[in-house]
C-alpha cells in the first residue's frame, strides 16, 4: 500500500493560519479599500449581505467574522479594484482573448459597460442599455420561443429568478436549465421520488442533537468551510463523524478554527473524522450496501439475544414501502462483491456500520461524489435505504442533507426556475398574470446542449455562470455555439462563455450582491435560500463597480419588456422600482412557504420554508417513503479494462467553479499549477510512468470520438488504485455529453473513462 509520505499532500490542518494566509494573499492581489473590509464585517449577518460563495446556512448567532477563507475570496473577487472597460476590450480581439487562461480573463476585473460583439472588428464595443434591450427583444420576437434557452447559474436572487422564470413562461417556454442540472439535479430527482421532497430534510438544530454524521463525497474544507464550525462543535460533543471519500480531504480530517483564538495560538487541532474510508470513486453503492448488510445482521443478533430492535420497525411499517425486497437483495449480496466494488475491507465497513448501529440519531451529508455519476440516482437510493431503516428521517437530530453549491441554487428552483412544468404551480401563475403558460417539458442542461448541437436552439441567455466552460464535451459545444443567432450573457466578469458568440451577442454587466442596489423607492434588498431551506435577506452597501451597471432584476425586466406584448398584470417597471412588490408576487404564488415574506426577510438565521419529509408526510407516488433495490453495485457507467482509469474531476481550494482565484490547492499540497494528474504511486509504477512526467489524458468512452487534454504532470497522490484525479473545468473536454446520471442527466464528472497517453 502506498503511504502518504510518498505522495504530494498537506501537512497542516484546515482553517488555522494557512487559511488566513489564503485570505491575505487574495486581499493583497485585489487591493481592497477600507469600505471593502467593512463589507467583510457585514458578511452573513442579519441586515448584512449574504456571501456569494457557498450555500451553507447563515446562523442566527453569527461569529463576529462569519466568513471563511473562500467566502472572503469570493467577496474580494467581486469587489476588486480592477476594471474591464471598453478600452480594455477594444485592445484585444475576441479571438485573442480565447487563447487566454480563465484566470487571466477574470483578472481583467469587473465589466463596466454594456457591450455588443462587433463581428467586423472581432471585438466588444460599448452600447446603450436601451439599444441592447431593443435588439434582444427584436431577436426573440423573430424566433419560435421553443428555440430559446434561458440558463441560470445559482447565484441570482429569488427576486431575479422569479422574474426570469416568469419572463420565460410569458414568452412561451420552460427551457430553464440551471447550474443545478450539473450539480444536485440527482438530488432533486432522487429525493423527490424516494421521500417526496427534492431538498434535504435537516435544519441547523439537528446538528446539535445528532450522535453521528456520515459524509459521502463532499469536500467541506474547500467548498463549504463554515460548515466546519458546527462540525467542530459536534466533535467536541462526542459526535462520531465517518467519511467516505477517495481522497483524504484535510478539512474532514483535522480542523483548526481560524476564529478560535486558543486554537490559533496553540497547536491544538480538532480531528474531525473518527473514521475516514477511501472508497473507490463510484464505489459508494457497494459501501452503503455493506453498511446496510451490517445493520441487518446487527438487527438479527439483537433480536435473537435481547428481543430488541436495531431497526425502527414501527417507522418501517407505518411510513415506508419496499423494505422486504431491499432486505432480500442486500442479504443476497456477498461481501466479496462489496469489497471488490467499494475497494474497502469488510472490517472497515463493519466498523463504520457499527457506529451507525449505535448512534440513535444520524445525519447523512453528501455532495458531488454521489451526484455526479452515471448511477448517481442509485447512490442516493442506497443512502436513503440505510437512513430509512433506522427511522433517521423526520426526527430531530436526523436526516439527509445534501450540501448545495451556489449560494441560491436551491432557491432558484423553489421560485420557478425549472424545466419540469410539474414542479411549478402553473395554474396559479396562469391566474395571477392572466395567460396560458406552456405545459410541455423544457430543456435541461444536457438537452439544451444536444439541441444547440442539432441547430434547434437559436437563442441563449445566460443569467450568470460560465455555461460553455462548465458543461461536458467542450470542443464540440464550442463549435456548435456558432449555430446560435443570439447570445446574451449577464455577468460581472469576463469569462470563456463570453467569447463564444452567436451572430448577435451582448454582454450585460450587473451589480454584485455586495453592491448597493438603488432603485426608484431606494436601496433594495434581495433574498436567497440556503442548503437548509432557510431564506435570508441581503443588503449590498458597497459603491457599484461602475455607474453603468444595472441590477439583475432590472436587466431581466428590461429584456422582458422589450420582448413581450403589454399585459396590465405584468408591471416590469413598477417591480424593478420596488423589490418588495416582487416578494409579494412570490408570496402569492407560493403562499405556504412564503407567507408574510416581506415581514420575515431579515429573520435572524433566516426563515424556514418547511419540508414535508421532515414532518413525515411523504409526497411520493405511493404516499410512503421508498426503499429501493439497487440495480447495480457500481455507480460507474463503463466496464473495467486494462489501463482504463476512473477520472475524478476536482475543485481546488483556490477556485469557485470556473473562477480560478489562484494556483494554490493548499489543502492538497499542490502549488503553482493546475495542470496535473493525481495518481497512486503504485499505479504510476505499474503503468511505467514517472513522477513529473508530462502526459495527455484521452477519452476511453468507447464511442469512437477523440477527446484529449495535453500537458498534464503526473503527480503522486494518495488515491485508490485505478482512480486518477485532475481539475475541473480543464478536464471537461474529456466528458462525453451522453455520459450522465441516467435519471436526472447530471453529467457524470466523478467517474470519467480515460487512458493516459505518455
Ligand atoms: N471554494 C469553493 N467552494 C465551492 C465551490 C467551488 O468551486 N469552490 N463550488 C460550489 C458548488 S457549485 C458546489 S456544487 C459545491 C461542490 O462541493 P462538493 O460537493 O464538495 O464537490 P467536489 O469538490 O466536486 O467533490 C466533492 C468530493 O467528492 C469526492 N469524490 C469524488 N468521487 C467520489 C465518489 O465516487 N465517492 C465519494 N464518496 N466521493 C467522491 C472528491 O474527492 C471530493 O472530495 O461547492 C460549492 N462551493
Ligand atoms: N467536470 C466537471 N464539471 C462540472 C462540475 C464538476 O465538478 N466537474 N461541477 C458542475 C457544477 S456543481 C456547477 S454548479 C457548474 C457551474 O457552472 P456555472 O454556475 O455556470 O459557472 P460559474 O463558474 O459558477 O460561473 C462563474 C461566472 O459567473 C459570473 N458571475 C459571478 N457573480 C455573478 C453575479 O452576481 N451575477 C451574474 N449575473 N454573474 C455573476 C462571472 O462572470 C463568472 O465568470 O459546473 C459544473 N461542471
Ligand atoms: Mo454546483
Amino acid at each position: 500500500m502506498a503511504e502518504e509520505q510518498d505522495t504530494v499532500h498537506y501537512e497542516g490542518a484546515e482553517g488555522g493560519w494557512g487559511s488566513l494566509r489564503g485570505i491575505t494573499e487574495i486581499a493583497w492581489r485585489e487591493k481592497p479599500t477600507p469600505a471593502v473590509l467593512n463589507t467583510l464585517r457585514r458578511q452573513n449577518k442579519v441586515k448584512g449581505f449574504m456571501c456569494v460563495s457557498c450555500a451553507w446556512t447563515k446562523p442566527a448567532n453569527a461569529h463576529p467574522l462569519e466568513f471563511c477563507e473562500n467566502g472572503a475570496k469570493a467577496t474580494l473577487w467581486e469587489l476588486t479594484s480592477r476594471r474591464c472597460t471598453p478600452e480594455v476590450l477594444a485592445a484585444h480581439t475576441v479571438s485573442e482573448l480565447k487563447t487566454w487562461k480563465d484566470y487571466d480573463l477574470e483578472q481583467l476585473g469587473r465589466i463596466t459597460h454594456p457591450m455588443r460583439y462587433d463581428r467586423a472588428t472581432d471585438t466588444y464595443v460599448p452600447c446603450e442599455w436601451e439599444e441592447a434591450f431593443a435588439a434582444i427583444g427584436r431577436e426573440l420576437k423573430a424566433i419560435d420561443p421553443g428555440a430559446a434557452v434561458f440558463y441560470s447559474s445559482g447565484r441570482a436572487s429569488l427576486e431575479t429568478s422569479y422574474l426570469y422564470a416568469l419572463f420565460a413562461r410569458l414568452y412561451g417556454h420552460n427551457n430553464l436549465p440551471d447550474s443545478s442540472n450539473m450539480c444536485h439535479e440527482t438530488t432533486s430527482v432522487a429525493l423527490k421520488k424516494l421521500i417526496g421532497s427534492p431538498v434535504g430534510t435537516c435544519v441547523l438544530s439537528d446538528f446539535h442533537l445528532c450522535d453521528a454524521i456520515f459524509f459521502f463525497g463532499q469536500n467541506t474544507g474547500s467548498n463549504s468551510p463554515r460548515l466546519l464550525h458546527p462540525l467542530q462543535e459536534a466533535v467536541k460533543r462526542g459526535v462520531k463523524i465517518v467519511t467516505f471519500n477517495p481522497i483524504r480531504e484535510k478539512g474532514l480530517e483535522v480542523f483548526k478554527n481560524p476564529q478560535g483564538p486558543v486554537e490559533m495560538l496553540t497547536p491544538k487541532k480538532t480531528p474531525i473524522s473518527t473514521l475516514y474510508l477511501q472508497v473507490k470513486a463510484g464505489g459508494d453503492i457497494a459501501a452503503i450496501t455493506g453498511l446496510t448488510k451490517h445493520v441487518l445482521a446487527a438487527e438479527e443478533r439483537k433480536w435473537a439475544e435481547e428481543k430488541l430492535h436495531v431497526l425502527d420497525v414501527d417507522f418501517i411499517e407505518q411510513h415506508t414501502q419496499g423494505f422486504a425486497a431491499m432486505k432480500a437483495h442486500v442479504e443476497g449480496t456477498g461481501w466479496e462483491e462489496i469489497e471488490e466494488e467499494s475497494g474497502l475491507a469488510r472490517a472497515d465497513i463493519e466498523e463504520a456500520g457499527q457506529i451507525y448501529v449505535e448512534a440513535k440519531r444520524s445525519i447523512a451529508m453528501y455532495g458531488m461524489g454521489l451526484t455526479q455519476h452515471v448511477h448517481g440516482f442509485e447512490n442516493l437510493a442506497a443512502l436513503t435505504n440505510l437512513w430509512l431503516m433506522k427511522g433517521n428521517m423526520g426526527r430531530d437530530g436526523t436526516g439527509i442533507s445534501p450540501v448545495r453549491g451556489h449560494s441560491n441554487v436551491q432557491g432558484q428552483r423553489t421560485v420557478g426556475i425549472s424545466e419540469k412544468p410539474e414542479l411549478v404551480p402553473l395554474d396559479r401563475i396562469a391566474e395571477q398574470y392572466g395567460f396560458e403558460p406552456p405545459r410541455e417539458e423544457g430543456m435541461n442542461t444536457v438537452k439544451a446542449c444536444e439541441k444547440i448541437v442539432s441547430g434547434d436552439v437559436k437563442a441563449f441567455i445566460g443569467l450568470g455562470g460560465n455555461f460553455v466552460r462548465a458543461i461536458p464535451e467542450r470542443e464540440k459545444m464550442e463549435a456548435a455555439w456558432q449555430n446560435l443567432r443570439l447570445t446574451v450573457q449577464i455577468a460581472t466578469k469576463l469569462n470563456r462563455s463570453h467569447l463564444i458568440n452567436g451572430e448577435v451577442a451582448f454582454l450585460l454587466p450587473c451589480l454584485g450582491r455586495s453592491e448597493e442596489d438603488l432603485q426608484e423607492t431606494g436601496a433594495q434588498a434581495v433574498t436567497m435560500e440556503d442548503s437548509l431551506s432557510c431564506i435570508h435577506g441581503s443588503l449590498g452597501k458597497n459603491t457599484p463597480a461602475s455607474e453603468h451597471l444595472k441590477s439583475e432584476v432590472a436587466i431581466v425586466a428590461g429584456m422582458a419588456k422589450a420582448t413581450l406584448p403589454p399585459n396590465p398584470k405584468v408591471r416590469w417597471d413598477e417591480w424593478t422600482g420596488d423589490y418588495a412588490k416582487i416578494r409579494d408576487l412570490i408570496e402569492e404564488t407560493y403562499p405556504e412557504q412564503f407567507h408574510d415574506f416581506n415581514a420575515r426577510v431579515f429573520t435572524p438565521g433566516g426563515f424556514y420554508r418547511g419540508n414535508s419529509a421532515r414532518e413525515r408526510v411523504w409526497k411520493t407516488e405511493s404516499g410512503k417513503a421508498e426503499f429501493t433495490v439497487p440495480k447495480t453495485m457500481t455507480s460507474i457507467g463503463f466496464e473495467p479494462a486494462d489501463w482504463r482509469y476512473r477520472l475524478v474531476t476536482l475543485r481546488s481550494n483556490d477556485q469557485f467553479n470556473t473562477t480560478i482565484y489562484g494556483y494554490s490547492d493548499r489543502l492538497r499540497g499542490i502549488e503553482g499549477t493546475r495542470d496535473v494528474v493525481l495518481m497512486n504511486p503504485e499505479d504510476i509504477a505499474a503503468a511505467g510512468l514517472e513522477n513529473g512526467q508530462v502526459v495527455a489524458l484521452v477519452s476511453d468512452a468507447g464511442d469512437g470520438v477523440h477527446r484529449q487534454v495535453d500537458g498534464l504532470t503526473i503527480t503522486p497522490f494518495l488515491l485508490p488504485r485505478g482512480c486518477i484525479g485532475a481539475y475541473y473545468p480543464e478536464m471537461n473536454p474529456l466528458i462525453p455529453l451522453w455520459y450522465h446520471d441516467e435519471e436526472s442527466k447530471t453529467p457524470a464528472a466523478k467517474g470519467v473513462p480515460v487512458r493516459i497517453k505518455a
